[in-house]
C-alpha cells in the first residue's frame, strides 16, 4: 500500500473513532489497534474463563438447593461470556486454539482477582457483590468501544453481570443479617476481597502504559483511576447499608464532591500477582490444563459431528 493511500486510511479510521463511530472486523485499522484490541479481548477471556474456578469451588458445598442454582448457572455465564470474547477476538484474525495456548503456557494474563482463593461461602457472595460490581463499572464504558464485535459483547455481559452483581449483594445481606458468626463470615469476605477487587483496575493512570493510546483510539473510554474512584464512590455506602466496616483506616468522604479519599493500593502485591506469585496463579492455570485436556474428546466428538453433518448437507 503507498504512504498516501496508507494515510488515508489512518485518517479515515481515526475521524470514525473521532466522531464515536464503529470499527467493524472488514474494515481497514492500524495493526496497534489490532495487536491492543486481541490483547485486551483475549486477557478478558482467559479472566472469564480462570474466574469459574473460584467460585466453582463452591457448587457442591452451596448452603441451600437455591444457591446451588444459582451458583451453577451464574459460573455457566461466566463460561458463555468466555465464548463471546473469544469469538470477537476471532473476528480480528486471532486462532482460539492459539489464546487458549498462550494462556495455558502463562504467556497471556488474566485479572488478577481469581488468583485469590474463597475460602468461605461469604467469599462467593462478595465476589458477586465486589468483583462483579468492579466488572460492571469496568465493562459498562465498554459497551461504547470502538469496535463493534466488543462492544456487542460487552452489552449482554453487563446484563449478566448485573444479576451476579445483585444476586452477590442480596447473598452478603443475608449474611450481614443473620447471626454473629454469619455477621463475621461477611465481614471477614469484605476485608479479603476489598483491595483484590480494587486491583481489578489495573495500575494508576501514571504507570498505565496503555491507557492513553487505548483512551485515544476509543477502546476505553475512562481511565483506571476514573473507574476505580467510581467503583469506590459507589460501593462504600453499600456496605454502610450492610453494617460492614471497609478495611481502609483512611477512608474519607469528601462531602463537597460526595466522593471517596482512600488508602494507598498495595502495587508490590499487585505487580507480584500479575508476575504470576499470587496465592492460586498454579493452581488455576493447573486446573485449567487439566480442564482443557479432559474436554479434548468433547471437541474431537463436536467436530466429528459436524464434518459430518457438512458431508451430509453436501451429498
Ligand atoms: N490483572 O496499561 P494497563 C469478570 C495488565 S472478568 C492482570 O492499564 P490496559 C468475572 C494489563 O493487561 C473481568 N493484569 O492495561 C469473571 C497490561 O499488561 P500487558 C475481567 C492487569 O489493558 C468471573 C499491564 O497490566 N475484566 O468480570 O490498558 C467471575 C498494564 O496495564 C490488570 C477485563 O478483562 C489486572 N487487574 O488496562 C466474576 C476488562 N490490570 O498486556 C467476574 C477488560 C492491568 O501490557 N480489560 N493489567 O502486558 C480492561 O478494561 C483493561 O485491560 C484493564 C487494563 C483496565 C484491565
Amino acid at each position: 500500500m503507498s504512504e498516501q493511500l496508507q494515510a488515508e486510511f489512518q485518517a479515515a479510521f481515526q475521524a470514525e473513532v473521532d466522531a464515536d463511530g464503529r470499527i467493524e472486523p472488514r474494515d481497514w485499522m492500524p495493526d496497534g489497534y489490532r495487536r491492543t484490541l486481541v490483547r485486551q479481548i483475549a486477557q478478558h477471556a482467559h479472566s472469564e474463563i480462570i474466574g469459574m474456578q473460584p467460585e466453582g469451588n463452591w457448587i457442591t458445598r452451596a448452603p441451600s438447593l437455591r444457591r446451588k442454582c444459582i451458583l451453577v448457572a451464574k459460573v455457566q455465564d461466566e463460561a458463555g461470556h468466555g465464548l463471546y470474547l473469544y469469538s470477537a477476538a476471532e473476528t480480528l484474525g486471532a486462532d482460539r486454539d492459539e489464546l487458549l495456548d498462550l494462556l495455558h503456557t502463562g504467556r497471556q494474563k488474566y485479572s488478577t482477582i481469581f488468583n485469590y482463593p474463597t475460602t468461605s461461602w461469604a467469599d462467593v457472595a462478595a465476589i458477586g457483590w465486589l468483583v462483579d460490581g468492579a466488572a460492571i463499572m469496568n465493562q459498562v464504558p465498554l459497551t461504547r468501544c470502538s469496535y463493534g464485535p466488543y462492544a456487542r459483547a460487552m452489552t449482554r455481559v453487563c446484563k449478566e453481570e448485573s444479576f451476579h452483581q445483585r444476586q452477590g449483594f442480596e447473598a452478603m445481606t443475608v449474611l450481614a443479617n443473620g447471626t454473629p458468626a454469619q455477621r463475621q463470615m461477611a465481614q471477614d469476605a469484605l476485608d479479603r476481597w476489598w483491595w483484590p477487587s480494587l486491583m481489578m483496575f489495573g495500575p494508576s493512570d501514571g504507570d498505565s502504559p496503555n491507557s492513553a493510546q487505548s483512551m485515544a483510539w476509543g477502546i476505553k473510554r475512562f481511565s483506571n483511576d476514573e473507574l476505580r474512584q467510581r467503583f469506590v464512590d459507589a460501593t462504600v455506602p453499600q456496605a454502610e447499608h450492610l453494617g460492614l466496616t471497609v478495611p481502609d483506616p483512611e477512608l474519607r468522604l469528601d462531602p463537597e464532591t460526595g466522593s471517596y479519599a482512600f488508602g494507598e493500593i498495595d502495587w508490590t502485591e499487585f505487580y507480584a500477582v500479575m508476575k504470576g506469585d499470587g496465592p492460586c496463579n498454579r493452581d488455576r492455570v493447573r486446573n485449567r490444563v487439566a480442564a482443557h485436556e479432559d474436554g479434548a474428546w468433547v471437541r474431537e466428538a463436536a467436530a466429528a459431528y459436524a464434518d459430518k453433518q457438512a458431508r451430509r448437507a453436501a451429498a
